[in-house]
């Protein structure tokens, strides 16, 4: 008995030290924060390397926030930089790596179901065209600068 449990054990600690991968995706440095304890809203950065075949990020979930959409920024008419939906999602060409930064494309996360405090893990799901859902567990990190 004692070692079948031990062997399930061992199991799930090698699953939890790999990293998030389905077919050549790696989901790298991903944080999630907020602009303050407040916000209704967060937005989750983080890079997504593809050793695999071409393919697309079409969507991302989490059960952290009542809409979660792909965004990017973009310079508006004003100069100022706005946040804009890219429904068609973000191209992963092959040996690429998508770069998800402060400033430029994120996870937008609408209605958060609870203010993101420092220390917690969100989970989130990556949905791409080939590899399909990806689900990675991320950390808030609401002290990181933008550019780190
Ligand atoms: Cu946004």
């Amino acid at each position: 008995m004692s070692f079948t449990f031990r062997s399930i054990a061992v199991a799930a600690a090698i699953a939890c030290a790999m990293p998030a991968f389905a077919q050549g995706i790696t989901v790298e440095d991903a944080y999630v924060r907020s602009a303050s304890p407040t916000a209704k809203t967060g937005a989750a950065f983080m890079q997504v390397v593809n050793d695999g075949e071409d393919d697309r990020l079409i969507g991302a979930a989490s059960p952290a926030a009542n809409v979660v959409q792909l965004h990017t920024h973009i310079e508006g008419g004003d100069g100022v930089m706005q946040m804009k939906h890219v429904e068609e999602g973000f191209d992963v060409p092959a040996g690429t790596t998508l770069s998800m930064e402060r400033g430029g494309k994120h996870v937008m996360m609408m209605g958060l179901t609870a203010p993101l405090a420092q220390g917690d893990v969100v989970p989130v799901t990556l949905t791409f065209e080939k590899a399909g859902d990806i689900t990675i567990d991320v950390p808030v990190d609401l002290k990181r600068m933008p550019g780190q």
